[in-house]
């Protein structure tokens, strides 16, 4: 460990540990779930940790959370009702909230001391919070999912974190089967699926859940994010059974300055030729997630 650095070292990446120098650190606390960091770097902006993995940096926080959100949103016509497992930061419902025919953001995040903050020190992503259309539970995204009456959204979002910890169910078959109860015919999930560089052995195990949870399509799509574990991560996209949906033609494009949503902030990232682009995959990792 270098004095004055953050090093991200975990034994889901053996071996290495992305480093970004220290200037300040500006909370350090632990809650019923994780520990919990913000500090400010030199070059990323305020970062926030959670038990010594990077959630979020202000300078690359777009590329996940526009993806995360809008290649499942982009995919169907008129989403309108949505919910966000995780997601504590806010960012998600920022991107959701640009979706003008949505009338319903659920979001059912864990742990309140990443509300509490987020809204402390990243106001321009925790601003998701403040869209009339946003309802917060507080509580486990497994147990809320399993209390949702069948069909009720159109689109499910899993921010979550890594499998150690708190999210580990999240990864699981029964939470997937849950989803795909919760989901109308022909609605979308897109979960955090990790990094095909470090995780093929995760991805392998979630692609083969899903396509016997999910009767619809199950497509890997993936973006870079230079602070996240091997500067890319992935997401696993499914749809239940009913109205076909093609992930790799989206048919539900977002205006970048039309869209604007409370944040008032254009897009920085997403846009219809990276959504085609995402779901290119590298020959090794094609292979895997091809043969399940
Ligand atoms: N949008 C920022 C990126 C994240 S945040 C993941 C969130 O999931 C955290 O706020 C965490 O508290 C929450 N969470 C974890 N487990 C659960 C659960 N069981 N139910 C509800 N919320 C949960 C993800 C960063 C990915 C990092 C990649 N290395």
């Amino acid at each position: 460990v270098i004095p004055g650095w953050f090093s991200e070292i975990s034994p889901m990446w053996p071996g290495e540990a992305h480093s970004l120098k220290i200037e300040k650190i500006l909370f350090q606390g632990k809650s019923d779930y994780q520990d919990v960091m913000v500090f400010q770097s030199s070059t990323y902006g305020k970062v926030l940790v959670l038990d010594g993995v990077i959630q979020i940096t202000q300078r690359d926080e777009c590329a996940y959370q526009e993806m995360i959100t809008h290649l499942p949103l982009c995919s169907i016509p008129n989403p309108k009702k949505v919910l966000v497992i995780g997601g504590g930061d806010g960012g998600v419902l920022r991107e959701v909230a640009r979706h003008t025919s949505v009338e319903q953001i659920d979001i059912c995040e864990i742990d309140s001391m990443v509300i509490d903050v987020s809204k402390q020190f990243f106001p321009e992503i925790a601003v998701g919070f403040e869209d009339p259309r946003v309802n917060l539970t507080v509580g486990d995204g497994v147990a809320f999912l399993k209390a949702v009456p069948e069909a009720t959204y159109d689109a499910v979002i899993v921010d979550s974190s890594d499998p150690i910890g708190p999210a580990q169910e999240l990864f699981e078959k029964p939470f997937f089967e849950s989803v795909a109860k919760a989901l109308r015919p022909g609605g979308v999930v897109c979960t955090q699926a990790e990094s095909i560089w470090l995780h093929m052995h995760i991805i392998e195990d979630i692609v083969a859940n899903c396509r016997q949870v999910f009767k619809g399509s199950v497509n890997y799509a993936w973006t870079t994010v230079p602070t996240y574990p091997s500067g890319v991560i992935g997401f696993m996209l499914c749809s239940t059974e009913g109205p076909a949906v093609d992930f790799k033609h989206p048919i539900n494009p977002i205006d970048s300055d039309e869209n604007l949503s409370k944040s008032n902030q254009p897009l920085r990232y997403y846009n219809t030729e990276i959504h085609y682009a995402a779901f290119c995959l590298p020959s090794f990792a094609k292979k895997v997630i091809d043969s399940k």
